[in-house]
C-alpha cells in the first residue's frame, strides 16, 4: 500500500490515515506532494480523481477521501482494530468520525493546522465555541460509554480509526490553546505524546522552507515556534 499526502505540517487530512496505519503497525510506504507548487495540482490528479491528497494507491486500487482510505485499511486488515469489535462501540466510533469528516467548520476554517506554532489563547467567536463544545461532549460520550471500560486511553480504548480522525482537532485545541475541561485536555495530551503522531511532527517540521505557505505561515503571530 502507498499513501500520497499533502505537506504534513499543514494536511490535517493527510495525517488521519497515515497516523492510523503508523500506531497499528500496518506497512505502508509514503510519498509528499507539497501543496500550491507549480505541478502541486497536476502531481495530485496523477495520483487521484479529486486531485487532492490524502490518496491510497494499493495495486490496481486507488482510493480518495482520508475515510474510504481508512474503511480500505479497516477491510483489509481486519485483525488491527481499526474500528472497535464492539457493535455499540464501533457504530459509535461510526457516527463521530463521519460527524468530524462532514462537519466543525469553524474550528477547522478558523483554526487551521499549522504544527510550527501555538498561538495566543483568545476568543475565537461562537461558531468555535459550539465546535468546541460538541468536540468536547463527544469524546466525553465515547470515553464514558466505551473508553473508560477498556484499559487504554483512547475515545474507545485502543487508538483506532475515531481517535485518528480527531487527531487533527486536537492539535487544533492545542495550538491555538483554546479553554478545554480537564478530561478533555487528558485525552488530548495521550494523541499528542503518541508515538505515531510524534513521527509525524517530526517530519512535518523537517519539510523544505520552500513548502511553507503564506496563508499558514503569515496570519497571527506564534507564541511559540517548534523547530526540526
Ligand atoms: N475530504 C477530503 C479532503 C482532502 C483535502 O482537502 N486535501 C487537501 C490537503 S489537506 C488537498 O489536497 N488540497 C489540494 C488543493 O486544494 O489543491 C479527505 O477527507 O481526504
Amino acid at each position: 500500500m502507498h499513501l500520497v499526502v499533502a505537506n504534513k505540517l499543514y494536511s490535517s487530512w493527510s495525517l488521519r490515515p497515515w497516523m492510523l496505519m503508523r500506531a497499528l503497525a500496518i506497512p505502508f510506504t509514503e510519498e509528499t506532494i507539497p501543496l500550491r507548487q507549480p505541478d502541486s495540482k497536476a502531481r495530485m490528479l496523477a495520483k487521484g480523481p479529486t486531485g487532492k491528497c490524502p490518496v491510497m494507491i494499493d495495486g490496481d486500487v486507488s482510493v480518495w477521501e482520508s475515510l474510504a482510505i481508512i474503511e480500505y485499511v479497516a477491510e483489509k486488515f481486519p485483525d488491527k482494530g481499526v474500528w472497535p469489535s464492539d457493535p455499540k462501540a464501533r457504530a459509535h466510533a461510526r457516527s463521530a468520525s463521519n460527524e468530524m469528516h462532514a462537519g466543525f467548520q469553524p474550528l477547522r476554517q478558523k483554526c487551521p493546522m499549522n504544527l510550527r506554532a501555538r498561538f495566543a489563547s483568545k476568543d475565537r467567536g461562537p461558531e468555535v465555541v459550539e465546535s468546541l463544545a460538541r468536540v468536547e461532549a463527544l469524546w466525553r460520550d465515547a470515553r464514558a460509554r466505551f473508553g473508560e471500560k477498556a484499559s487504554e486511553p483512547f475515545l474507545y480504548g485502543a487508538f483506532g480509526a475515531a481517535d485518528a480522525m480527531f487527531a487533527p482537532v486536537v492539535i487544533r485545541l492545542d495550538a491555538y490553546q483554546l479553554p478545554v475541561a480537564a478530561d478533555t485536555r487528558a485525552y488530548m495530551d495521550v494523541v499528542l505524546a503518541h508515538p505515531a503522531f510524534l513521527a509525524w511532527r517530526s517530519d512535518a517540521l523537517g519539510e523544505p522552507t520552500e513548502w511553507n505557505l503564506p496563508e499558514y505561515e503569515d496570519g497571527e503571530t506564534p507564541v511559540e515556534v517548534f523547530k526540526p
